[in-house]
């Protein structure tokens, strides 16, 4: 047999140019996975992309003397609105590491006990909204309440803004801006060569702009208020001195960060409660054990009180919501980049700076899954069986030093709020919905409606 020379390229070239710019490139990412396995390359135009979602390789995209976050083509068109916000920074930007050192403690979990009042507060304002649906027999439109809540939560919690997204017909004019901002970033990858995107690009600095006034404003009505004992996110940016060499973040970084916060601290949340409920909407028994587990600690009450302690104790809605990223995680891609040039899985020559971007969802399927990867089964989180597998098996907050510094506020956050929904409603599948997922960078249901009806102590 003829010698196969060491270092040959094995991974497929996939140029999708034809067919022009899709307004679902996840799913179509997920669909080039499986016509052509876990490792190929995306051309569109001149711009390519390999995009790899085995376990095997990455474990290797994991390590991080090998590889580091890389900012992708879409997070370099996210750097134009959000600049060097944590999110987008490089890794050898300055600002990413002083503003992650004087961050941090607000995430530590600890720090969710100072949250846990205001996400109390907006889940109120979702059952308050509900409960008018199910006395009027209207379907709640889900992605857009789920919105409303965790704009309504990173706005209070994180500095001290209301958005009041309850009190609006329509949502908040800041949401529809970043949708279309992200929008922007993501279609800008598809477009055709010297086509006139004159019209998009002008839309987008008027968008840009108003998240920028917003920001402002948000700002504003900290400093105006001269308060500069609150220790929350705000707090921190304004006043915190990096422990290192005293300084403070400048003004240009913290309305990034601002802007950052914004959206990466209520974007995602909203599509995962939004997939969580779609499951457990078809998913009786996982209901029925979320229903328990919260009838346990509240039992019949019905306006319970929970506990910062009590969030702690949902163990299997915590699954749930584990599983339902499993599923679908809402940020659905992450890049890395190789650090020195690299063989990756002994066969895809990589040099020095190459990017590599996980396509999660297809990760989250990989066969170490077991047999039924597509199937929804929250058993897949218990203690035994998280033991059992291997870390980079599930990536739903990236990986490293860069992964998701949110990770404990989305899931304090959204644990409560599904198993107060869950206590209060039965969920009623009026509609008999088909899962259908819109892209905006992030994924979430389209189109979910959800019928509600409260629940009698004999449900
Ligand atoms: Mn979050 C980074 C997913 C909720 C703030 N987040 C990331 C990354 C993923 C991610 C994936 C890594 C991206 C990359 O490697 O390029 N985040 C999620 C998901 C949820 C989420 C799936 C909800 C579920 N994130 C939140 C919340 C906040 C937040 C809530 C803030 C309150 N996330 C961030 C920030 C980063 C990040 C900030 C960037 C961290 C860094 O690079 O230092």
């Amino acid at each position: 047999t003829p010698a196969r020379p060491a270092a040959a390229e094995t991974v497929p070239v996939v140029d999708i140019s034809a067919g022009g710019p899709t307004a679902t490139p996840i799913q179509q990412a997920m669909d080039l996975t499986r016509a052509h396995g876990p490792a190929f390359r995306r051309r569109l135009h001149e711009h390519q992309v390999l995009f790899v979602s085995s376990l095997d390789l990455v474990t290797e995209l994991a390590d991080e003397t090998r590889f580091a976050k890389g900012i992708s083509k879409v997070l370099d068109h996210v750097r134009e609105f959000a600049g060097d916000g944590l999110f987008t920074a490089y890794n050898d930007e300055p600002n990413w590491a002083k503003a992650h050192d004087i961050l941090m403690p607000a995430f530590a979990l600890g720090s969710m006990r100072t949250y846990h009042p205001a996400m109390l507060r907006v889940a109120r304002r979702v059952i308050e909204s509900w409960d008018r649906r199910a006395a009027e027999g209207t379907a709640a439109d889900v992605a857009d309440d789920m919105t409303r809540m965790t704009l309504d939560t990173i706005g209070l919690a994180g500095f001290g803004f209301d958005f009041d997204s309850f009190g609006r017909a329509t949502p908040h004019p800041f949401v529809e801006a970043m949708v279309r901002c992200l929008e922007w970033s993501m279609k800008r990858i598809g477009r055709a060569p010297g086509a006139d995107h004159t019209e998009a690009d002008r839309e987008f600095e008027r968008d840009s702009a108003y998240l920028a006034s917003v920001v402002d404003e948000v700002i504003a009505s900290r400093t105006e208020s001269g308060d500069t004992s609150v220790d929350d996110l705000l707090g921190l940016m304004l006043g915190a001195r990096h422990p290192g060499d005293g300084t403070t973040l400048d003004a240009a970084n913290i309305r990034n960060q601002v802007i950052t916060f914004l959206i990466a601290g209520h974007e995602t949340t909203s599509g995962t409660l939004s997939f969580a409920l779609y499951h457990l909407l078809k998913d009786p028994t996982a209901l029925r054990l979320v229903q328990r587990e919260a009838d346990e600690l509240w039992g019949d009450t019905p306006d319970p009180e929970p506990s910062f302690e009590d969030i702690g104790k949902l163990r299997f809605t915590r699954q749930v919501l584990s599983e339902t990223l499993r599923l679908w995680p809402t940020a659905a891609a992450f890049t890395r980049q190789a650090r020195e040039d690299t063989l990756l899985g002994g066969r895809v020559p990589l040099a020095a700076g190459d990017l590599v971007t996980v396509l999660t969802p297809m990760l989250h399927r990989d066969p170490a899954w077991g047999d039924n990867p597509e199937l929804f089964d929250p058993a897949r989180f218990t203690p035994e069986a998280e033991a059992a597998r291997s870390p980079h098996a599930y990536k739903p907050f990236g990986t490293g030093e860069r992964a998701c510094i949110g990770r404990q506020f989305a899931l304090h956050e959204a644990t409560m709020l599904l198993a107060l929904l869950a206590h209060r409603y039965r969920f009623v599948d009026a509609d008999d919905y088909r899962l259908r997922i819109k892209e905006t960078l992030t994924l979430k249901p389209e189109g979910f409606t959800l019928s509600l009806v409260p629940r009698t102590p004999a449900d």
